[in-house]
């Protein structure tokens, strides 16, 4: 803290704000105790309320004035607290001070978001997620704003209010809330040649994460490293989930947000709880001008990615999300995100879409937190010590007590306040900028098809599949059809197999042309592995949880077995049963159920088991949400593990000879073994 000039942190001043015990009394905001928080004050037992009633026009004011400003975009979104701790020094590269040394911890906030939806709207949207990591540096903060997806929908930020007009609900209904199949969006990204590769990451299984945990991050642009000498380093960030990824297929998707509209929020919450904290790995993929003019794509187009076969991703540390919130409000809603708050060793290029996000962050910040004193929040305020000349405006509460509020200043040391530093201070890499000044899209981010090629080209066919069902699904909510064929036109420059079966699924009547391109495609990029979910699937069912049916006289020896076997692995098991009550086992003793069977439905498991009785299970055959728990499993291709539930089966249509992911408890199969196969996440084959 530097001579007292506004640079207090946290909370301003001594308060006794809600303070908790027996003993405490309720107040106004004045401090006054109140006597009656039941009764307005009212002129005889049936006549009006009275004016002078000074707490209920306090309480009622306050509560309408609760709401502020959703975020424009990303408006439903959960944060957590953590750490980022770096592996080694990387001095070579960077004097950013998260990089400084083996071990450094530094201290993080991270909001996870949906773009399109409202505040309310569903968690399992198909959408891009946003990955924002405030890191509280000792030397600033630095807010690495990035999504889940390495690539964006446009290439200059002018773009950017019309490309979200179009994708959230349409002006005149109202709706649809969060997603993206109606006419508007397709409509705009039909005539929006650069947005393709995008539309080939949103279509897929990216969009439509298992949860936050299960997914990467990128901080999609090129930025900077900077070190001592003032030599840069091009570096892309990726976050690396430490858990693996997965996500879950469509149907599931849309039966998820009915049965639990906070499902990702709440997986978060209860990671963090139960102690099972998610971690990811920062990686860098590091290159030079050199690369950078070798490339195939221009490093500042932000439609692009660089894949990780070309320029490995480097791994130099860990981010650990290991508190949740104490208030949802004062934390996740009020976290102010700013591409533009960067740190000495970290620097900007020239990427169109990054220098227009500079401009935005903080424009949108006070339209939403009201005062440009929203970095005194205590989740903004960083927890470096920091000094400014900056005072007043609404909601001041930190103005320094004296008489200094300019630089330069002759008055003595002790109130002079701070003064700037040329060695320690931010410095910009003074790239040598020159120019015509015009409105221009560069000739170098032409190529808008080849990477989305490359992309497609890269998925498993199951993943192929979901693309082009994702397609077949949003275009046919379209209403005008030659939107649909507008987008088939544009597929036809990625791939032929991908527009010939979304036409086929349309029921197009004809194969379009091609949409005429600004450059030819390539067709020779190699595939990039790295792209695909499925072929770096996760290899454990730690942190997944399965969701056990049960019923009166289930084994309870079985029972145990599979408990053991699943807490082994690290996942989570919850009891369902009929009623919520639980059920009594064979061997006497009771079962607690952490479901009842309605608000379960398989959809929110990872993997299922039905441990019945030939009796019960016909009973349970007559109740419809549990012959559901068992066909959704079997068409989601989940592993099901089934013992006593015969009679459950036939009536779910699951019949005949059983295919590999259904694994017999009454067999040679050990709960053990079950939860082994467990490891695959799904048995794809049977799709
Ligand atoms: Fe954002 N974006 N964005 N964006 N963005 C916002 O800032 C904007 C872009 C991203 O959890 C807004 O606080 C422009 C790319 C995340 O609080 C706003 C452009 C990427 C979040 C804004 C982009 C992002 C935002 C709205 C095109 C991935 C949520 C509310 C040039 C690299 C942060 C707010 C949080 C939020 C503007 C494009 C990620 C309006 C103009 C590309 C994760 O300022």
């Amino acid at each position: 803290m530097t001579d007292g000039i506004a640079g207090e942190q946290g909370h301003g001043g001594e308060t006794h704000q809600q303070a908790s015990g027996d003993d405490v009394r309720l107040t106004t905001q004045q401090g006054v105790v109140v006597a009656d928080d039941q009764n307005t004050l009212r002129a005889g037992e049936r006549g009006p309320a009275l004016l002078e009633d000074f707490h209920f026009r306090e309480k009622l004011f306050h509560f309408d004035h609760e709401r502020i400003p959703e975020r424009v975009v990303h408006a439903r979104g959960f944060g957590a607290h953590g750490y980022f701790e770096n592996d080694a020094a990387l001095d070579d590269l960077t004097i950013a001070d998260p990089f400084r040394e083996a071990g450094r911890r530094t201290e993080v906030f991270v909001r996870f978001s949906t773009v399109a939806g409202n505040k309310g709207s569903a968690d399992l949207a198909r959408d891009v997620r946003g990955f924002a990591v405030k890191m509280y540096t000792g030397e600033g903060n630095w807010d690495l704003v990035g999504n889940n997806m390495p690539v964006f929908f446009i290439q200059d930020a002018m773009k950017f209010p019309d490309v979200v007009h179009a994708a959230k609900e349409e002006p005149d209904r109202g709706f649809p809330q969060a997603q993206t199949a109606h006419d508007n969006f397709w409509d705009f990204v039909s005539l929006t040649p650069e947005s393709t590769h995008m539309l080939l990451w949103i279509m897929s299984d990216r969009a439509i994460p298992r949860s936050f945990r299960f997914m990467e991050g990128f901080g999609v642009h090129t930025f900077r490293l900077v070190n001592a000498e003032g030599r840069s380093t091009f570096v892309k960030f990726h976050w690396k989930p430490k858990q693996g990824m997965q996500s879950v297929v469509w149907n599931e998707a849309v039966k998820i947000n009915g049965a639990d509209p906070d499902f990702h929020r709440r997986d978060l919450w209860d990671a963090i709880q139960a102690g099972d904290f998610p971690e990811w790995e920062l990686g860098m993929q590091l290159f030079d001008e050199d690369f950078a003019d070798r490339f195939a794509f221009d490093i500042l187009d932000p439609t692009k990615f660089v894949p990780e076969e070309e320029v490995p991703v480097r791994r130099v540390g860990t981010l650990v999300l290991d508190r949740v919130v104490d208030n949802f409000f004062a934390e996740t809603e009020q976290v102010a995100f700013c591409t533009q708050n960067i740190i000495p060793g970290i620097d900007f290029t020239n990427d169109p879409l990054l220098q227009g996000r500079n401009f935005s962050y903080l424009d949108t910040q006070l339209k939403r937190l009201g005062s440009p004193n929203f970095t005194r929040l205590p989740v903004n305020a960083p927890k470096c010590p920091f000094a400014t000349f900056q005072q007043d405006g609404h909601m001041a509460t930190a103005n320094p007590a004296n008489r200094v509020n300019y630089e330069p200043n002759s008055w003595p040391s002790e109130i002079k306040g701070p003064r700037e530093d040329p060695e320690r201070g931010f410095q910009t890499v003074p790239e040598d900028v020159s120019g015509p000044k015009r409105r221009l899209r560069p000739e170098s981010f032409a190529d808008h098809y080849s990477q989305a090629r490359q992309f497609f080209a890269s998925q498993t066919e199951v993943e192929q599949q979901h693309i082009i069902d994702a397609f077949v699904f949003e275009l046919s909510k379209c209403e005008r059809v030659e939107v649909r064929a507008r987008v088939v036109a544009a597929l036809r420059n990625v791939d032929d197999t991908l527009a010939g079966s979304v036409a086929d699924g349309l029921g197009l009547p004809a194969l379009p042309d091609p949409a005429p391109c600004a450059r030819e495609p390539r067709t020779d990029l190699p595939q990039s592995p790295a792209l695909s979910i499925l072929r770096n699937g996760p290899r454990t069912f730690a942190g997944r949880k399965i969701g056990v049916l049960v019923t009166d006289g289930v084994d309870a020896n079985l029972l145990s077995q599979l408990r053991d076997a699943i807490r082994e692995e690290g996942a989570v098991i919850e009891i369902i049963a009929a009623k919520v009550g639980g059920v009594v086992a064979d061997d006497g003793n009771h079962i607690e159920a952490d479901q009842k069977i309605d608000g379960a439905p398989s959809v929110i498991y990872d993997a299922v088991a039905v441990l019945a009785t030939d009796k019960a299970a016909a009973q349970l055959a007559a109740l419809p949400p549990a012959r559901d728990f068992v066909s959704d499993a079997y068409a989601h291709c989940k592993f099901i593990a089934h013992r006593g539930a015969d009679a459950l089966f036939t009536a779910a249509g699951v019949t005949g000879e059983h295919d590999a992911g259904i694994i017999d408890l009454a067999g040679d199969s050990s709960p053990a073994d079950f939860v082994v196969r467990c490891r695959d996440i799904r048995y794809w084959a049977r799709s």
